[in-house]
């Protein structure tokens, strides 16, 4: 077996769902992210704008790198509880947090390596780093890159995380697969809010996921009425695509939520209680604030009259932010 072919056995005794080696190249479409920025000018993922030019080349990250080894890591969240008056927490969001988690298998599996090649070293990444990383993934052939912009696997569906290492050894690469959307239209038409449209950049500054998740400060109100229950992330263009049917319901990753809490609950979340129960997920990058601002809205978009007392409560608080958005929903629900 090549010493490629053993990283990659060693990576899915890591626990990784796929595995594949990509050169350390510039990638071809790299040039859309200036394009994408470009487009999204109200999406205010800072990150992207200051290491764009990074993120195009990762030896520009990692400048030993010749080779990177890109791996899946599936995730089947808690159990699925939707319905009026609970608030909807997207798959991922539902598990234990990942960046630690999938850094430390990444780490694992350098370690390994440098037992068989005292040469070798290597950058771990999952997520937080400059690195494009569906565009690697894709090059090493672990699926292609769909039209809602995730990468897809034909045998897993798009439920997947994705971290790798960057590598100083010329390992041999995998071969790209070919895209299989074909002529599928079902994750644009899902996606209420239009933030994928076949032929523009992805439109982040209208993603249910960016604005629950990444937007501060009071969501946009052309978006509101379309933002459906969703308090973390959004699945929906996930759900939609005929690749996930049959995605394992099950992941490394533990299950730490269910899929939906009620608005209520969520909405009287204080700090501490806060802490307690998403501190370990990845619910917590929205901070008490966001999670309170996003149930007041999905309260508004649920219908039910049973909140009203709770939004009137909410539209005397001194946070102008929770307030507006209490007084807003308030005025959408039938007495
Ligand atoms: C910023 C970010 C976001 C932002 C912006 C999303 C975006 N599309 O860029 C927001 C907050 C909206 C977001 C949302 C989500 N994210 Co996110 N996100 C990232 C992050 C940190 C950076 C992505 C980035 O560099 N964007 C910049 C743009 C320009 O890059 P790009 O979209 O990759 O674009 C390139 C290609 O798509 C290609 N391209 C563009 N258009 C097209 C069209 C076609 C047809 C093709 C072939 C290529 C192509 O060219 C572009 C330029 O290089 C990555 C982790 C990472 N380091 O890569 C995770 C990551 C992409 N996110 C992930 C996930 C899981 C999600 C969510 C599903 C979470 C959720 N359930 O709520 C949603 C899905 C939204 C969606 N449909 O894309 C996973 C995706 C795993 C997978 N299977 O693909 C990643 C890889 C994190 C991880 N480590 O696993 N995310």
């Amino acid at each position: 077996m090549s010493l490629a072919e053993e990283l990659k056995e060693r990576a899915r005794r890591e626990g990784a769902a796929l595995a594949g080696i990509a050169p350390a190249a510039p990638m071809p479409q790299a040039s859309l992210l200036e394009a994408q920025l470009a487009a999204d000018r109200d999406a205010s993922l800072s990150f992207l704008r200051r290491d764009a030019a990074v993120r195009q080349d990762v030896r520009r990250w990692y400048p030993q790198a010749q080779s990177v080894l890109v791996c899946g890591f599936a995730y089947g969240g808690g159990r699925e509880s939707k319905g009026p008056g609970m608030g909807r927490i997207a798959r991922y969001a539902a598990c234990e947090d990942y960046h630690t988690a999938l850094k430390r298998r990444m780490e694992a599996v350098l370690a390994w390596l440098r037992t068989r090649a005292p040469e070798a070293d290597g950058r771990a990444f999952a997520d937080s780093s400059p690195v494009l990383e569906r565009l690697y993934g894709a090059a090493a052939g672990l699926g292609w890159v769909g039209k809602n912009r995730l990468l897809i696997s034909e045998r897993i569906g798009s439920y997947f995380l994705i971290a790798g290492l960057a590598l100083n050894l010329p390992l041999e690469s995998d071969r790209p697969v070919p895209e299989r959307c074909g002529s599928c239209r079902r994750c644009l038409e899902a996606c209420p809010t239009r933030a994928l449209d076949d032929g523009r950049p992805f439109a982040a500054g209208r993603c249910i996921a960016y604005l629950t998740i990444e937007h501060r400060g009071p969501l946009p109100k052309e978006h509101r009425p379309r933002m459906g229950g969703w308090v973390a992330g959004c699945d929906l263009c996930q759900e939609a695509c005929p690749f996930n049917s049959a995605a394992p319901r099950e992941g490394v990753l533990a299950p730490a939520l269910p899929q939906g809490l009620p608005l209520e609950e969520l909405a009287a979340c204080d700090e501490a209680g806060f802490r307690e129960r998403f501190g370990r997920t990845p619910v917590s990058r929205l901070k008490a604030r966001g999670l309170k601002r996003n149930a007041l809205l999905a309260m508004g978009n649920s219908g039910l009259p049973r909140f009203r007392p709770v939004l009137e409560r909410w539209g005397q608080d001194p946070d102008p932010v929770l307030s507006e958005q209490s007084l807003w929903s308030l005025a959408r629900l039938p007495r």
